[in-house]
């Protein structure tokens, strides 16, 4: 008799041990996604999976703005780390570059829109000899989020065809994109395009991209220099007077 109703507690505790079990592997598959899970899937570039990952953020109502730079942008930066330190290589580099422009698509659509009048009128590109085109569509979208009219004339542009775009298009800021210490003088050679031609008061010039700075800016007689495509806003209204 003792026995039977002891096993029955028993059988009772374990069953309600089990339920607690399955409880709190439920709650645990519900977590929420941090930013730092998806940064790192980012960056095992795990393609499928961090595509879902911020669809699945999106969806938890995680900050898109957050998503984009501490998920997809920091993802892009710690893989350029890795292949700088010989850890990925050209494969890997392209892969990253694949994924972070469907992740960035993804989250567009939910970024904050400005909707005034057009505050200026904005081309953009990459110099000649520069293919990167991540860092500078993304500095496109923010700039018509905050109500600029974008121009894009594409990567690898020939100095002189900044120049005649701005003209064409009446513009009020030429902007560059460049990533490498080898295309970065380029900017220098727009610049020098718009004193030759006694245009240069005319445009704004500014520039971004990864080994670009404030310092280089100001030494190849450029504007100004945007680290991201936030500052860039700020930047062109700055330069604008609209700050
Ligand atoms: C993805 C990538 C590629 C992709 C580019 C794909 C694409 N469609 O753009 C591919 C595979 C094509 C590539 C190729 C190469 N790459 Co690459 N690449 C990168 C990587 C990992 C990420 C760049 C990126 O898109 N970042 C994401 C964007 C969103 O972030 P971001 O760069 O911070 O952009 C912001 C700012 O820069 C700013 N910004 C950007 N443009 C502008 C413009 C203006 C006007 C303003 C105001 C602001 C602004 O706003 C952006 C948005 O917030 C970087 C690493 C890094 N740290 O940058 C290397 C990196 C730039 N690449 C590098 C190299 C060496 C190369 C290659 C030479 C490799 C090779 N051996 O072939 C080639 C060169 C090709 C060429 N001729 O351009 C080096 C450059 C080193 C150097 N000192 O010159 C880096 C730094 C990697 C490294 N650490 O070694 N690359």
């Amino acid at each position: 008799m003792i026995r039977s109703v002891l096993t029955t507690r028993s059988l009772s505790s374990n069953k309600i041990i089990f339920q607690v079990l399955v409880f709190l592997s439920h709650k645990f598959q519900e977590a929420k996604l941090d930013i730092n899970q998806i940064k790192e899937t980012f960056v095992k570039l795990q393609s499928e999976d961090a595509k879902s990952q911020v669809q699945a953020a999106l969806d938890e109502g995680m900050d898109p703005v957050e998503i984009l730079n501490g998920g997809i942008i920091a993802g892009l930066q710690e893989v350029g780390k890795k292949f700088e330190e010989e850890v990925y290589f050209l494969a890997e580099l392209m892969m990253a570059g694949k994924l972070g422009e469907a992740c960035i698509e993804i989250i567009t659509p939910h970024l904050p829109e400005n909707t005034g009048p057009a505050k200026g009128v904005v081309i953009l590109g990459a110099v000649e000899g520069d293919l990167h085109d991540i860092g500078y569509s993304l500095v496109a979208s923010q700039l018509k989020l905050a109500g600029y009219k974008v121009h894009v004339v594409g990567v690898n542009v020939p100095s002189m065809k900044f120049v005649e775009k701005a003209q064409e298009l009446n513009a009020d800021i030429i902007g560059m994109s460049a990533f490498l210490v080898t295309t970065i003088p380029n900017c220098a050679e727009v610049v020098k395009y718009l004193v030759d031609m006694n245009i240069r008061d005319k445009y704004k010039v500014i520039i971004g991209g990864a080994e670009t700075s404030a310092e280089k800016a100001e030494s190849m007689g450029c504007d100004g220099q945007a680290e991201n495509a936030v500052e860039a806003v700020k930047l062109c209204d700055r330069l604008l007077g609209h700050a």
